[in-house]
């Protein structure tokens, strides 16, 4: 039986869709339009010139890819020119972007965050990267320059969050409040189609993703669970898998179980992962998918964002591996 394409997905979800009136729908087709196009250069990456730094830094200071301004560039300039938006805001820019209406005032209702090109220090080696977006109402009044309060919202706020997986094939991944969808891109013809309805983050897993190289920076309590992963009691046996992606190693995990975890370090006191366009919408798909995002202490989606491009430490996958954690870290063990 044919597969259901994205377009068709999406007209039939559509009374699903909270405020339905159709924007946000217009917002994931403008979102999947961006994501082929940032895939058609993905993949070309290792014969064009656009392979290497582009020779900016970004404000995180970080040599600035040259892929990563185009990712950046495409998704602000798709999102920007279809009246859905009135403001966006990116790892890649310092502050966020007021978007004028073709009226020249704000009707629009959304504000989306992104992260364009995640993972981009793969680019160069061939390892699969990723592009992630979390969507949200506008909070000031329609008709106004959006407002800073407006992006720092608690993830709990998200009406969609989903991730692009540039890997061995092209995923889109997203969520409207109703459960987790994946479609598979057949780049031949340019449709996406729902190759993984439904998905489910299993309750338990064995793989752990960690950056293993910081080590002696960890606390205590990770250092400790660190070591009961490794230890082969029963049939307990858990596998390390850590691609130095978040969308892919956070991907693998949703499919067949596992957790992220990027905690705190002498490096990155706060943690490495940005809190709201990294962790807030990987952490509203993890919980739309039976799974668990927490920061070690909270949960991710009721943090008080205070600024744009704040870190949090961030543990997310299996519920039962996260809860685990969070034991080690109080102290409690498993
Ligand atoms: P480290 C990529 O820069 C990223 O934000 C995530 O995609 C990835 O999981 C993490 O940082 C890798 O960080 O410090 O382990 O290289």
């Amino acid at each position: 039986m044919r597969k259901q394409t994205l377009g068709e997905f999406i007209i039939e979800n559509q009374k699903q869709f909270r405020y339905a009136e159709g924007e946000l729908s217009r917002l994931v087709n403008a979102i999947r339009l961006a994501a082929k196009v940032v895939n058609h250069k993905v993949n070309k990456a290792g014969i064009t010139d656009i392979i290497g730094e582009s020779g900016d830094l970004n404000i995180q200071g970080e040599e600035q890819k040259k892929l990563d301004v185009f990712a950046n560039e495409t998704f602000i300039k798709t999102l920007s020119n279809r009246e859905i938006i009135c403001g966006i805001a990116s790892e890649e820019e310092e502050d966020f972007i007021s978007v004028e209406s073709k009226t020249g005032q704000y009707q629009n209702k959304y504000v989306v965050l992104i992260d364009p090109l995640d993972g981009s220090s793969n680019i160069d080696v061939n390892v699969s990267v990723g592009t992630i977006f979390s969507i949200y109402k506008r909070l000031t009044p329609s008709g106004t320059p959006v407002k800073l309060e407006d992006f720092l919202q608690k993830g709990r706020n998200q009406v969609a969050a989903g991730y692009i997986v540039y890997g061995t094939s092209t995923m889109l991944v997203y969520s409207t409040g109703n459960g987790v969808n994946g479609f598979t891109l057949n780049p031949a013809i340019g449709t996406f189609y729902l190759s993984h309805p439904n998905i489910s983050l299993p309750k338990e897993g064995n793989i752990y993703s960690i950056n293993e190289g910081n080590y002696n920076h960890f606390s205590d309590g990770i250092k400790r669970y660190i070591k009961y992963c490794q230890k082969r009691e029963g049939n307990r046996p858990h596998t390390s898998r850590y691609i130095g992606s978040l969308v892919s190693d956070f991907h693998r995990n949703m499919i067949k179980g596992g957790v992220y975890l990027y905690p705190k370090t002498q490096k990155n006191e706060n943690g490495k992962l940005r809190l709201l366009y990294e962790c807030n919408p990987i952490a509203f798909l993890a919980e739309q998918a039976g799974g668990k995002a927490s920061d070690g202490k909270q949960r991710i989606l009721d943090i008080n964002p205070t600024q744009l491009h704040q870190r949090v430490p961030f543990f997310c996958g299996s519920k039962d591996m996260v809860e685990t954690i969070e034991r080690f870290m109080e102290g409690s063990g498993a």
